[in-house]
């Protein structure tokens, strides 16, 4: 039975290329005899025929045993195993098909299907994990009831878990006992989930906005349960802000949330039965940052969304990804900024969209929010699917206004309720029910790259008239040649320059803050306009583009001091500090000195000493861009140039700054440790300051507060500051910091990926020889995907003058972990290859480097299809 077909290139698949099921599974019962060692499955589904041409039925299946396939109860031998799952011949029309196979989870080290994280047992589903449990037709527009009979040991496994509600319970003579659960929403197979271990839980309870009583269930490691609070908070507040911002109500009796250690990303919204990396559960304040705090509950509220946004409407095919993954990126983003800082929450996505999507838009990976075509289904969880997704999003909501853009969501769940819908589906709702045009705007679902705006204006003081020029222009990316104009919201404000702002209006009629842009070149013009204006460009970041305008430093230091827009004020900050990287970085690479005038030092003093800002935005101001952010400026990237200047300006604020940052640090010294929005603020420009100072040219004083704050500290937030900053400006404390934080932590994984990660990213001569030699560290396996991403990821992504070492040393050790990780767990590994296929960004000695690490990973044996694409891409560029 078993045809071995020989080893061939992975083929793409094709967005054009969907075709509907041949047949599709209405329902099925699934029994798991549980171990970590092998594990039997009985799959007992409904088949039915969708296509009457067809009369074989092909299911996925990977790395499984089959043991026995069944028709109406029936053995069945007319069938063939292929590499990628079953072909069963000629099967009836509609009938129940009963396979049984066994799964070994303990092998199980790519962390995708059932898999042993610690001393328990879990799944990951999607996007294609389902094949690595049982046959199945694995896509996600075949969507069946599932009912889950897990049997187990139960003293080793006294909780078994699966998705919809328990529904019996027994116990058996050997020791075994087992559950039964039942989901009663149709759902595809990338969200069924399975749990079974030991836990400590932590229980509480929502009420519905019409009344129901839900139950809350939170499974952590057991010891863990004081860390397990602030979830519960973020997850009800959740359920709480999608009832009264969208009208979505949650629909079971039981919602659970289980943490576990081994996880390639952050967290799975399986239906009723979350499954998070304990990095997005745990947190109590003496081991978990204030960013860890509102990472958690941006996860808790990601997750959760997607019981509307992905669970109750799901994606017909996978090239419609951004489809759940954008909009619930976008409903987190405003779930955060309506719990915290809107406007810091603005910035830090971005500031994430500006130095990671952008970077990938000019990379070998670049691709439209919806791909067109895919090898690898898990490499396009990208930040440009999710996050470029959500902007996208967003540019709507910014088109339509907040009552119309309900009124669409509504209709999207009206029609596709209960069912697997597309990204057209989803602005067909959002243009029907507004009765704006989103044609032209559709184009942004397929066109890759980032546009650029150049912006031009005059002032015609005669006519009192202001023309503004906007030209719009993508460049072409690796993907795609041919740009067309996109439907751009270009959100603006002028100003006089006593501060007022100016009424937009033309011929008598008022014009709107978002202007419309449509073509390559518009103009727009501007009536009873009295002075030349100060214009304020892109207002909360209104389109994911990249803006040129020729401002003068006078209008961005206005800007920065009075522009009504927060982000703006940040983002004439970033322009300001963009102007004086590029001509330093040239004059360092002409050996020429380095200069920053006064008056844009006064400028962030001015905005240090505001009294009615928000220390959270002055934090944001006064943080310097790192040396990602920086490269970004530059079309070909000299890391240890950036590296200088960046480390100059820091000199410089902190040298010309110094008496005002050590008041303001002071001043923003919070006694108790809370996680309420003021303090986490108070906090961020307290350590802001320390961050600073540290760079001045006597750091002696640093040395001291650096080193009694890491001391003295009751929460990791200080804690962690403090040793940042001793490690990156090099204080002579550092040394001793590191190794009291290592003994009294190294037996807390979570806790020491910050160390890790401090030492992978140390500016030190030394760093490779100290990240090798951490391998080893008894907090260290690489086993743990949290673990490789804190060391591993760290140094490759965050420490760019040392990876990018000019002698190839940084590559080599990338190539080195990547032929190890290769097979153990090829998802984590292409991520972790990022930062060597954007070869084309640096100079041609570099370039030849990482051309012949890549070629030297395209030899490895049984090369996965998750690095196979993103190398043969890299070296196609
Ligand atoms: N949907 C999951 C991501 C699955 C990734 C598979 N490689 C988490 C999320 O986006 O919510
Ligand atoms: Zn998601």
């Amino acid at each position: 039975m078993n045809t071995k077909t020989p080893e061939a290139q992975p083929i793409a698949k094709k967005r054009l290329d969907y075709k509907a099921p041949n047949f599709t599974i209405t329902d099925i019962d699934l029994d798991f005899d549980l171990a970590p060692e092998i594990t039997t499955v009985t799959a007992r589904s409904r088949v039915v025929q969708k296509n009457q041409q067809a009369s074989d039925l092909i299911l996925d299946g990977e790395d499984l045993k089959l043991i026995s396939i069944n028709i109406d109860e029936q053995p069945w031998h007319d069938y063939q195993i292929t590499k990628t799952g079953l072909i069963i011949h000629n099967v009836p029309t509609e009938f129940t098909l009963t396979i049984v196979n066994e799964i070994k989870p303990i092998n199980n080290t790519a962390l995708e299907g059932l898999y042993v994280s610690g001393e328990a047992l879990c799944t990951q589903c999607e996007a294609e994990g389902f094949r690595h449990i049982t046959y199945y037709l694995d896509r996600p527009d075949v969507l069946a009831r599932f009912s889950t009979r897990i049997t187990a040991n139960k003293q080793r496994y006294p909780y078994l878990l699966s998705n919809g509600n328990r529904i019996a319970q027994g116990e058996l003579a050997d020791g075994h006992h087992w559950v039964q659960w039942q989901d009663p929403f149709p759902k595809p197979a990338y969200l069924f989930a399975l749990v079974a271990g030991d836990f400590d839980i932590l229980k509480d309870q929502f009420i519905t906005q019409s009344k129901r009583k839900v139950d809350l269930e939170i499974y952590v490691d057991k010891g863990n349960l004081d860390r397990s609070h602030w979830a519960m908070t973020s997850l009800k507040n959740a359920m709480r802000w999608d009832e009264t911002r969208f009208g979505l109500e949650y629909d079971l009796d039981i919602f659970m949330i289980v943490a576990v250690d081994f996880f390639n990303m952050g967290a799975m919204e399986n239906k009723g039965l979350n499954i998070f990396n304990s990095k997005y559960v745990l947190a109590k304040p003496q081991t978990a940052t204030d960013d860890d705090y509102l990472g958690i509950e941006g996860v808790i509220g990601h997750e959760y969304f997607h019981n509307w946004t992905g669970n109750r409407v799901t994606c017909r095919d996978w090239f419609q990804l951004s489809l759940k993954e954008g909009l619930t990126v976008f409903r987190d983003q405003e779930f955060s900024a309506d719990m915290g800082s809107r406007a810091v929450k603005r910035i830090e996505d971005v500031k994430l969209l500006r130095t990671v999507q952008f970077a990938e838009d000019a990379s070998p990976m670049s691709h439209p929010i919806r791909p067109e075509q895919v090898i690898e289904m898990n490499n396009f969880y990208t930040v440009t699917v999710y996050e470029k997704g959500a902007e996208v999003i967003r540019m709507m909501h910014t088109l339509l206004g907040e009552d119309k853009f309900q009124a669409g969501m509504k209709l999207y769940f009206k029609r596709h309720d209960g069912s697997a819908a597309t990204c057209d589906d989803f602005v067909a709702a959002m243009q029907d029910a507004s009765g704006i045009d989103l044609t032209q705007f559709k184009l942004w679902y397929s066109q890759s790259g980032t546009p650029e705006l150049t912006v031009t204006d005059n002032y015609d003081e005669k006519n009192q008239q202001y023309t503004l020029t906007v030209e719009q222009y993508t460049p072409a990316t690796q993907d795609q040649n041919q740009k067309q104009a996109l439907h751009i919201p270009l959100d603006i404000e002028l100003y006089q320059h006593d501060g007022k702002v100016i009424t937009l209006q033309y011929q008598g009629q008022p014009i709107h803050h978002v202007l419309n842009l449509t073509q390559s070149t518009q103009q727009f013009i501007f009536d009873n306009v009295t002075e030349k204006p100060i214009i304020s460009l892109l207002r909360d970041f209104s389109a994911p583009v990249k803006l040129t305008y020729d401002y003068q430093d006078n209008d961005l230091i206005f800007l920065m001091q009075q522009a009504t827009n927060a982000f703006s004020r940040y983002d004439a900050a970033q322009m300001l500090l963009a102007k004086y990287v590029r001509l330093n970085v040239k004059n360092y690479q002409e050996n020429q000195k380095l200069a920053l005038p006064d008056s844009v030092l006064d400028a962030f003093r001015a905005v240090l000493l505001s009294e009615n800002t928000d220390p959270f935005l002055i934090a944001q101001i006064l943080t310097l861009p790192s040396e990602n952010e920086l490269a970004n400026l530059f079309t070909v990237v000299d890391p240890i140039a950036i590296h200088e200047v960046r480390l100059f300006l820091l000199t410089q604020f902190a040298n010309e700054l110094y008496d005002e940052l050590l008041a303001v640090y002071h001043h923003n010294n919070t006694s108790q440790y809370q996680i309420k929005h003021n303090d986490i603020a108070k906090r961020s420009l307290k350590n802001c300051c320390l961050t600073l100072l540290a760079y001045a040219d006597d750091n002696s004083r640093a040395n001291t507060l650096v080193s009694q704050q890491y001391h003295q500290a009751n929460n990791m937030t200080d804690c962690l500051a403090a040793l940042n900053v001793a490690v990156k400006a090099e204080l002579d404390c550092r040394t001793e910091l590191l190794v009291n934080f290592d003994d009294k932590w190294h037996q807390d994984g979570l806790v020491m990926d910050k160390w890790l990660a401090l030492n992978a990213t140390s500016p030190d001569k030394n760093v490779l020889a100290t990240v090798k030699k951490l391998l080893t560290h008894r907090s260290f396996t690489l086993s743990n995907p949290n673990r490789i991403r804190a060391l591993i990821g760290a140094f490759v992504n965050n420490n760019p003058v040392a990876f990018h070492a000019k002698d190839g040393s940084g590559y080599q050790f990338l190539v080195e972990i990547l032929t190890e990780l290769n097979q153990k767990n090829p998802q984590v590994a292409a991520r972790l290859i990022d930062p060597l296929i954007r070869l084309k960004r640096y100079d041609e000695k570099r370039q030849q480097q990482m051309r012949k690490a890549l070629e030297d990973l395209l030899k490895i044996e049984n090369l996965s299809k998750d690095l196979f694409e993103k190398i043969s891409k890299a070296l196609e560029a």
